[in-house]
């Protein structure tokens, strides 16, 4: 268990006391907190591609990333030996899940035919390793954007025979998950949407992207595999207009796809800022419509414009996520998957440790600020009472739908004036927030 690093031991919980920076201050997986564990509660993940394929390169710098057990070659060897040190740093992280895409965890071939031979010899030893760690595999994904095939998009490609490619990759993908035991897969919109109008037909696209997610839904149920499917909204980058751009717009495709009932989302806080919106908007708006399936856990940096995968270490954002969470009694199927990645001056091995100790203890330490307002009803009474109009008379007859404009505007008429308004105590909410944290 010491041979990738060996300078590192079994993470242990040590309380909010400790100085020792391998060690979590919050993150205690036995805790209770609403009648789950914060292991069952939080289901930590960690990513493939940025903790095990990520090389700190930028378009301005070369890789920077000493990952010692990584020769850099596209071999098998090299990817099998990638995953032992992976599932070493996931076990004694103590993270019970992780996730991947097809191609961050085995090369691309010459042909589909070779490139699905490796796969299913490194999914041989991401299982066998799964077995002896009793790590599981949260989701699997496929990475339909990099190879240059993909250039156009791959479901919304002008291409046929690159949705026939991607299709097959993703039939692949699945099955993969499916014998790995994934409990969820994910489509991320990769470079599904377009740079510019004069030369796309957006009508064609969509439908395109949907029919590939039927036959995407409709092969997984074939094979046997129940696992949830989830859809990960991000507005821009690579293309202009990606069509996921936010929740939003992925429940409304999803809905006039007639996908709603079979797909939920996979919902990341950097997606979120470049979206204009918060992550607790965007996880509040897919929760009330039974969509928030899983998360990705992040942070962007507000004065960069793109997609900078930080690790979350702010205990505001993650009380924000564990409110909206928590009132669903948790991810599950989904989990926090921590889509984020090191710095490239971060470069040392052990920094990848630092950053995962500090991403699930600062989710932890939200976890309990957020149960604690919880708890007091602080919010929830305030919010309660502000509609409480709606609770009888008129309100409830809104509500009921009971009543029409008619009935409203004579309503109006003989009232003559409305209740007066009260105050929305934004600040004082604000502060009492803040006596929590
Ligand atoms: C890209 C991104 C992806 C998805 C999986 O911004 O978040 O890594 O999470 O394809
Ligand atoms: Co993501």
């Amino acid at each position: 268990m010491t041979e990738f690093f060996p300078d590192v031991p079994i993470i242990r919980y040590e309380g909010a006391a400790s100085r020792n920076p391998l060690a979590f201050k919050h993150y205690n997986p036995d805790e209770v907190i609403e009648g789950q564990t914060l292991k069952d509660l939080l289901r930590f993940s960690v990513c493939y591609w940025h903790t095990f394929r990520g090389t700190g390169s930028d378009p301005f710098g070369a890789a920077t990333l000493q990952r010692p057990w990584d020769d850099g070659s596209d071999s098998l060897e090299n990817a099998v030996k990638r995953v032992r040190a992976a599932f070493e740093f996931i076990t004694k992280l103590g993270a019970p899940f992780y996730c991947f895409h097809d191609r961050d965890v085995s090369p691309e071939g010459a042909t589909l035919k070779e490139s699905n031979r490796l796969l299913g010899e490194v999914a041989k030893a991401l299982k066998e390793e799964q077995q002896k760690t009793g790590v599981r595999l949260l989701w699997g994904t496929a990475n339909l954007f990099s190879h240059p095939r993909y250039m156009h998009g791959a479901a919304t490609s002008c291409n046929a025979d690159v949705f026939a490619y991607a299709a097959a990759q993703v039939k692949k993908a699945i099955e993969v998950t499916h014998a790995l035991g994934g409990v969820n897969y994910v489509f991320w919109g990769g470079r599904e949407g377009y740079m510019n109008l004069y030369n796309t037909n957006m009508k064609r696209e969509l439908d395109h992207l949907a029919r590939f997610m039927h036959m995407a839904v409709d092969h997984a149920r074939a094979i046997g595999f129940k696992g949830q499917f989830l859809f990960e909204p991000k507005p821009k980058e690579p293309t202009k207009h990606q069509y996921d751009f936010d929740a939003a717009a992925c429940l409304n495709f999803l809905r006039a796809n007639g996908l709603i009932d079979k797909v939920k989302l996979n919902l990341e806080t950097n997606h979120a800022t470049l979206a204009g919106h918060t992550m607790m908007h965007e996880l509040e708006y897919a929760r009330i419509q039974g969509a928030l399936g899983s998360i990705d856990a992040n942070t962007g940096d507000l004065l960069l414009g793109w997609d900078t995968d930080q690790f979350p270490t702010d205990i505001y954002l993650t009380t924000q996520c564990m409110l909206v969470i928590l009132e669903q009694k948790g991810l599950a199927p989904g989990g926090v998957n921590f889509d984020a990645k090191v710095r490239r001056e971060s470069f040392e091995p052990i920094d990848l440790f630092h950053a995962h100790i500090g991403g699930m203890d600062a989710f932890a330490r939200g976890a309990k600020i957020a149960a604690a307002i919880r708890k007091d009803n602080v919010l929830a009474d305030f919010v309660k009472k502000r509609y409480r109009s709606y609770d009888e008379g008129i309100g409830r007859r809104i509500e009921e739908g009971s009543v029409s404009f008619a009935d409203l505007e004579k309503y109006m008429l003989e009232k003559g004036a409305c209740a007066p308004n009260e105050s929305g105590r934004q600040e004082m909410l604000e502060n009492i927030v803040n006596q929590y944290l």
